[in-house]
C-alpha cells in the first residue's frame, strides 16, 4: 500500500523524536511485524532523507533506539586530516600501501575547512602511527598554530612525554590507541591529569583492536577496551571501523551502538562516511552517546559538503524551524 504523500510530523510513536521530526511517508514495505515505513525528512532546505525503517529496526536501532531519539539530536562534525610525509593523504582500510594524495598544502586545507565552519580538526600522523616516531610535527605545529578552533591529533602518542609535549604546543586533545591497549595505567593517569584532553583511539578489525599503524591485530575485543576507561576521566572514544575506513561505503551502525552501550564516555564514529546521509544516520544513536563523526575522504573527494553537513546538524536546520504539525501516521 502506497501512503499519502503528505507532510506529516509528531505521530504518536515519534512524538518524542526531535531528531526526525519533520518527515513524510514516502512508502510502506512488509506486513505485519516486518512492516516498515520509509520516510523522508526534512533537515535543511536542500536535503532530505530516506530512512528506511526495517533497516534500523533490522540492526535493532528502532527499538528502544527510536524512542531514544527523543533527545535532540547533536553531531559534531569533525573534518579529519592525516599525514603521511607531510601530505594530506587517505588510506584505503588503513593499508599503507593504497595511498591517496590529496593536498600538498595541509595548513591551508585545514583552514578551508575551518572557513567552511568546522568546529573542531582531526590530526593523523599516519608515518606515527606505524613507527611510533613522530614525523610530521613541523605541520602539525603549523595547522595548530594557523587555526582558531581546536585541534586533536592522534599516531606515535606512545608516552606521557610526548602528550605532554603537545598539549603545551597548543593541541586541544591528544588521542591515544596503541598505548591504550598496551599501558591502559598511562592512560588513566593522563586523563586524570589533563581533564578533557585525552582521547583514546580504539581502532577495530572485526570487533577486535587494532594497533601500531593497524599493522597488529589483538585478541581484546573493542567494547572490552571501551569498558576499562569508565570512570577514569578519557574525554571522548574515537570509535574506527577499520573495514570501512577510507571506502565511503557508510558507518558500522551496529559497532557503533555496541561502543557506545559499552560506556557512559562519549563515542566520536570514524570510518566509512561517503555522504550527508551517513551522516545523518548516525542520528538515530546519538541519544546512546555517539556525540561527534570524523569526516575524511568524503570531503576531499566531495561527496560531503563540509557547509551544508553542517548546516544539516546545525541549529539552523529546518527541521526545527518547523513547528506546526500537518498531519500524522500510526505505526
Ligand atoms: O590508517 C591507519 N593505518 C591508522 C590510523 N588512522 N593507523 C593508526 N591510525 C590512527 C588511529 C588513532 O587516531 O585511528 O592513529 C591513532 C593511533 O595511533 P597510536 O600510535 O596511538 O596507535
Amino acid at each position: 500500500m502506497k501512503l499519502p504523500q503528505q507532510w506529516t510530523a509528531q505521530s504518536a510513536a515519534l512524538a518524542l523524536s526531535r531528531g526526525y521530526r519533520h518527515f513524510r511517508v514516502v512508502g510502506e514495505q512488509g506486513k505485519g511485524p516486518s512492516r516498515a515505513l520509509e520516510i523522508e525528512a526534512i533537515l535543511n532546505r536542500a536535503v532530505r532523507l530516506v530512512v528506511p525503517l526495517q533497516h534500523l529496526r533490522d540492526r535493532g536501532l528502532w527499538q528502544p533506539g527510536w524512542q531514544s531519539l527523543s533527545t535532540p539530536a547533536v553531531m559534531q562534525i569533525i573534518p579529519a586530516i592525516d599525514l603521511l610525509d607531510g601530505h594530506c593523504v587517505r588510506l584505503h582500510q588503513g593499508d599503507y600501501g593504497q595511498v591517496t594524495r590529496f593536498s600538498d598544502d595541509p595548513v591551508a586545507q585545514a583552514l578551508d575547512w575551518q572557513r567552511q565552519g568546522a568546529q573542531r580538526l582531526h590530526l593523523v600522523d599516519l608515518d606515527g602511527a606505524k613507527t611510533g616516531q613522530p614525523v610530521n610535527d613541523q605541520v602539525v605545529k603549523a595547522i595548530t598554530a594557523a587555526l582558531s578552533i581546536p585541534v586533536q591529533l592522534g599516531g606515535g602518542v606512545r608516552s606521557a612525554e610526548r602528550a605532554e609535549e603537545l598539549l603545551r604546543c597548543g593541541l586541544d586533545r591528544v588521542i591515544l590507541g596503541t598505548v591504550a591497549i598496551e599501558q591502559p595505567t598511562l592512560v588513566s593517569e593522563l586523563a586524570a591529569r589533563y581533564p578533557g584532553k585525552v582521547v583514546v583511539g580504539i581502532d577495530a578489525k572485526d570487533g577486535m583492536v587494532a594497533t601500531r599503524g593497524w599493522i597488529e591485530t589483538s585478541t581484546v575485543k573493542a567494547t572490552e577496551l571501551a569498558k576499562r576507561f569508565e570512570g577514569t576521566g578519557v574525554a571522548a572514544i574515537i570509535s574506527t571501523d577499520i573495514a570501512t575506513d577510507g571506502t565511503l561505503a557508510g558507518p558500522n551502525l551496529e559497532a557503533l551502538r555496541a561502543m557506545a552501550e559499552a560506556s557512559s564516555i562519549p563515542v566520536i564514529a570514524s570510518g566509512g562516511i561517503g555522504t550527508l546521509e551517513d551522516i545523518l544516520s548516525l542520528l538515530a544513536i546519538a541519544p546512546l552517546g555517539v556525540t561527534g563523526v570524523i569526516v575524511g575522504r568524503a570531503l576531499y573527494d566531495g561527496t560531503v559538503d563540509l557547509a551544508e553537513a553542517l548546516q544539516a546538524i546545525g541549529p539552523e536546520r529546518l527541521q526545527d524551524a518547523l513547528t506546526s504539525p500537518t498531519g500524522s501516521i500510526t505505526v
